[in-house]
């Protein structure tokens, strides 16, 4: 029993070590990218600024295990309401990731609360993880101050050639 608490403890401090080698401090690692969780809050596009000078972008939100996690993490920060990558700025209806410049695909994963996007009053083009629809997504007007996720990929490379078969054999970007 002891000898298996022992090992959990192990795992646990291996694990954690992980997250400090592949990410900066302040950022956390899921599925070789890394997180920014912002406490401050600003307009969409200021909050792309800000992720771009830390050499990232808003986050871009692919698949339904990135977006537990992410809704995770704002749920332990207490910031509420996030804005994340995704915006219809450059044509109205036509969903895009402002980092990747890919399309907001229904065929690959959405997670739009029922009803959304709407495009209230014509001017709703980012794209919020919206705390009153349980971190679903809702279209909100831009200009409204917001915390918000920034991502990067993860240091790879360092994870690789520690033969991390675990880490390396994860989509890079899911
Ligand atoms: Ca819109
Ligand atoms: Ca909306």
């Amino acid at each position: 029993m002891i000898g298996l608490f022992l090992v959990c403890l192990m795992v646990a401090y291996i694990g954690s070590t992980d997250v400090a080698a592949n990410c900066e401090v302040g950022w956390r690692e899921f599925n070789n990218n890394c997180y920014y969780f912002s406490p401050k809050k600003l307009n969409w596009h200021d909050a792309r600024k800000t992720c771009e000078r830390k050499k990232a972008g808003l986050a871009t939100v692919t698949c339904v295990d990135e977006h537990n996690f992410i809704a995770e993490q704002i749920i332990l920060e207490g910031t509420r309401d996030n804005w994340i990558g995704g915006n219809d700025i450059k044509r109205e209806g036509l969903w895009a990731w402002e980092h990747s410049g890919e399309h907001v695909r229904a065929s690959n994963f959405t997670a739009w609360n029922p009803g959304q996007p709407n495009d209230k009053k014509k001017e709703q083009n980012c794209l919020l993880m919206d705390e009153g629809c349980r971190y679903n997504w809702n279209d909100f007007k831009c200009t409204s101050r917001y915390s918000f996720v920034c991502e990067k990929p993860s240091k790879q490379e360092t994870c690789c050639q520690a033969t991390n078969t675990k880490c390396c054999g994860c989509p890079v970007h899911c």
